[in-house]
């Protein structure tokens, strides 16, 4: 079996203390950082799966996040390259009633490494943050929402309303993401932008930014 598979095994068990190694490992002998993260995000996948058919229940989710975040932190300095601050602030969370973060996190990593500085308000955000976030933060660039259940997408909803509506709109963009959320529920609710994925959200955030 592949060293990438193993780690791809290895997170979808939930082997939190196993997967740093073996990802170091993976690295040291020459596999790609990307190869390992999509690795690592099928497994999720996998995961994914194996809670719908009823086959695993939510602790088990929550030790495979466990270990893939793991072993995204010893991945993260070989995907990050550190540009410092070029492009200034961008603001990010997951919206309200939403406790994912594992794609929000990447996102902002790679976010962070195209050049932004980076606000992570965390999960489970409150709309009222992202916008007292934005009137301490005048400068702030982007704000960029994350949801990954159908039943915080009304969440998303409503986090983008607020901001359209708030006095800085003109001063921002408003980037939204996560696996449920399309392009046309992003337009349907007045987001300025949307990307299905990490490495294309730093793109996109790039150019609204420049
Ligand atoms: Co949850 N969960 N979960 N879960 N969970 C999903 C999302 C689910 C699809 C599983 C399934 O049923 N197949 C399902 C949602 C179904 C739906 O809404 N249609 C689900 C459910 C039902 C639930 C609960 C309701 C379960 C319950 O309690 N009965 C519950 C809800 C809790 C809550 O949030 N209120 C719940 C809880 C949890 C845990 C807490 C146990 C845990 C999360 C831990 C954590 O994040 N720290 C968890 C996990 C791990 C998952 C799965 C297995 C994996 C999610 C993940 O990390 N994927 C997930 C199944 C799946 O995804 N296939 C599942 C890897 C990650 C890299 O991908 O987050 O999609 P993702 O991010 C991608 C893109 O979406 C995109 O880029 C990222 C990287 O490329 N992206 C953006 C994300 N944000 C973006 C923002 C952008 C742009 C792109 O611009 C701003």
């Amino acid at each position: 079996m592949s060293q990438i598979q193993t780690i791809a095994d290895n997170v979808a068990a939930g082997k939190t203390k196993l997967v740093g190694g073996l990802v170091q490992e993976a690295l040291d002998n020459g596999c790609a950082a990307t190869d390992i993260l999509n690795a690592m995000i099928d497994a999720m996948g996998v995961v994914g799966e194996r809670f719908k058919n009823n086959e695993i229940f939510v602790p088990e989710m929550l030790i495979a996040a466990k270990a893939m975040k793991k072993g995204v932190e010893v991945l993260k300095p070989h995907l990050a390259s550190g540009n410092a601050n070029k492009y200034g602030k961008l603001i990010i969370g997951t919206v309200a009633g939403d406790l994912h973060d594992i794609g929000k996190n990447l996102v902002a990593m790679m976010i962070e490494s195209a050049g932004f500085e980076v606000i992570d308000l965390g999960v489970d955000v409150p709309v009222s943050k992202f916008i007292d976030t934005v009137h301490e933060n005048p400068d702030t660039k982007i704000v960029a929402l994350s949801a990954l259940l159908t039943t915080t997408m009304p969440s998303l909803r409503d986090t983008v309303a607020a901001l359209n509506d708030a006095d800085f709109r003109s001063g921002i963009k408003v980037m939204v993401g996560g696996a449920p959320i399309t392009q046309a529920f992003a337009d349907e609710i007045g987001a300025d932008a949307y990307t299905p994925d990490a490495a294309s959200a730093a793109q996109k955030a790039k150019e609204l930014a420049s």
